[in-house]
């Protein structure tokens, strides 16, 4: 088919070697990917951000419409004040809102209401998914919000690690604070609060296991 739609695949194809050598370094790779609760304030460049950030927006979505924003706080009186908001929420959540089963299952990981990452960090991404899109107050569909939202923020988790980075995916419940904080537009819902930077010397991390292949795979051959 010949149409100014499609352009010739310039996809990089490996030998069978290649391909194994490839899918194992990368697997292994990823699998010293750590989620970090304490991070160091050393600075990271703008650019690197915004490499990572390029690299989350390449992410396949519903009819291609991207729907996402990832907003980027530095600025310290923005990131106290998301502080604020998200220790009021998880102070909450902690103390009545979640289940003695939420709470005995998050022990190990030693996580509280305390959240000073969220000053410490050099910089905050809050991914917001956009449920429409709204141009010049026109509103038109978007497609997969959630699949697409989620795929683009592993590819910038993934990002983030290959870089050297740390990073945790930060939940606080509910997040609706953050639209108003950064004064996003109605059709933008937040969906993960991410800080970004270096780990804080000599830190621990949860002594966790990952599923094995037998676990997680079922082949059908
Ligand atoms: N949002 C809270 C609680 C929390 C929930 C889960 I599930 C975690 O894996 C970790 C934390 C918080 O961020 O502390």
């Amino acid at each position: 088919m010949v149409s100014d739609n499609f352009i010739p695949y310039k996809g990089i194809t490996y030998s069978p070697k290649e391909t194994q050598k490839r899918s194992q370094v990368h697997y292994e790779y990823m699998d010293r990917r750590r989620t970090v609760r304490e991070f160091s304030d050393k600075p990271v460049s703008k650019e690197i951000i915004e490499n990572i950030l390029m690299t989350a927006s390449s992410a396949p979505s519903g009819a291609h419409k991207q729907p996402w924003t990832f907003c980027v706080v530095s600025n310290p009186e923005i990131k106290a004040k998301i502080r604020v908001a998200a220790e009021k929420e998880e102070y909450e959540s902690y103390n009545g809102r979640m289940t003695e089963e939420w709470l005995k299952d998050l022990e190990p990981f030693g996580t509280d209401w305390n959240k000073p990452f969220l000053e410490i960090a050099p910089y905050l991404i809050i991914v917001f998914k956009k449920a429409y899109d709204l141009k010049d107050g026109v509103k038109s569909k978007n497609y997969y919000v959630n699949e697409s939202v989620g795929i683009a923020t592993g590819f910038l988790l993934a990002a983030i690690h290959n870089a050297g980075l740390v990073s945790l995916t930060h939940t606080p419940s509910p997040m609706n604070f953050l639209q108003k904080i950064l004064n996003r537009p109605e059709n933008e819902r937040a969906y993960l609060l991410i800080p970004v930077g270096y780990p804080a010397e000599n830190i621990q991390v949860p002594n966790i296991e990952r599923k094995g292949a037998d676990e997680v795979i079922a082949y059908y051959e």
